[in-house]
């Protein structure tokens, strides 16, 4: 059995770190990367020395969260024996298969998270009323100010918290958006950042890419359950022609979500050389999608969640899905 430590414990535990391995989840968004290099900053501004890895790079939109620290977060980047001496801390992965590659490599004897559901693999702060990850980051950072332990947050760092927050909340319009999220937010806003461009760049601002992916999303929409249902299936071969980077694959379900009335959105894709599906599905009303991607061996939140499902074809990995979530329509 892991241990959950209290936010006073986990912020001891981060004191206490003087070299670390911060590990976040592969097909990084900007809660896990921004989360990651606030930490590695809390770190190396109480002294100590920290790297961020990921088992994807990351994509081009999200690379200024880690502007100014280091150019790759791929393992061959780090320094000769530094893994060997460092506690590895893990951000923003409910479980091991997350963190892809990477589990096998570097064993996390920490874990901070906000999903309620996974596989946990560490002793750490899990808290699932968290927006995101970036908020217990933050909360962190100030008990370690609250006790002195860190003489102030950058600016850098601040950017970093509030991107990851931001993100995970669509811009702080999600229903996992607390009073605590906003209170959290002004106090991040009060540091002087520019909120804006931030949200310009992690929404407004699509590669061509990712726009080539949102039109591909669009086309292949299906309606099911009278318009209850709204769903995306795409297989390798068309994410292939169209030139789609697999970083803008989360376009399917944006387009999914976005038709009106639509209670159950989900999408599926396989990549180029996977024998898997990969599935998404968000939720208004009744459903709980964490508890629908279970039955696939899959989780998430109750409004967000994924899943994969063993084989090829995209159809058929949609219908199951669609039966399954007929049952759970009411
Ligand atoms: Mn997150």
């Amino acid at each position: 059995m892991y241990k959950d430590l209290a936010l006073g414990e986990i912020t001891a535990e981060i004191a206490g770190v003087n070299k670390a391995l911060v590990l976040f989840h592969a097909r990084p968004d900007a809660d896990a990367a921004g989360s990651a290099f606030a930490l590695a900053d809390l770190i190396k501004d109480m002294g100590g020395e920290a790297y961020c890895l990921c088992a994807d790079e990351l994509p081009g939109r999200l690379a200024f969260l880690a502007e100014g620290d280091q150019e790759s977060v791929n393992a061959s980047s780090l320094p000769e024996g530094f893994a060997d001496i460092a506690r590895v801390i893990a951000v923003d992965s409910a479980s091991p298969s997350q963190l892809g590659e990477l589990f096998g490599k570097f064993k996390p004897s920490l874990m901070i998270d906000h999903h309620g559901v996974g596989e946990r693999y560490a002793d750490g702060y899990v808290d699932p009323f968290s927006a995101a990850t970036g908020e217990i980051i933050f909360a962190i950072a100030n008990e370690l100010k609250a006790k002195s332990l860190l003489p102030c947050l950058k600016l850098k760092t601040v950017e970093r918290i509030y991107a990851a927050i931001s993100s995970d909340t669509g811009g702080f319009r999600f229903s996992n958006t607390t009073s605590a999220t906003h209170r959290a937010a002004a106090e991040l806003l009060s540091y002087g950042i520019d909120a804006a461009e931030i949200n310009r760049r992690l929404f407004e601002s699509k590669s061509p890419s990712a726009l080539r992916a949102l039109k591909l999303g669009l086309e292949k929409m299906k309606y099911a359950c009278d318009g209850r249902v709204c769903y995306v299936a795409v297989t390798a071969d068309e994410i292939e022609r169209e030139k789609i980077e697999k970083s803008d694959c989360d376009m399917f379900i944006e387009a999914a979500r976005s038709a009106e009335g639509v209670e159950v959105a989900f999408s599926v894709r396989n990549a180029p050389g996977d024998d898997n599906c990969r599935v998404s599905v968000r939720t208004v009303g009744s459903v709980n999608a964490a508890d629908l991607c279970a039955v696939f061996g899959g989780g998430g939140h109750a409004r967000a969640a994924g899943c994969g499902i063993c084989g090829k074809d995209v159809c058929l990995a949609a219908e199951a899905v669609l039966k399954e979530t007929e049952r759970r329509l009411p």
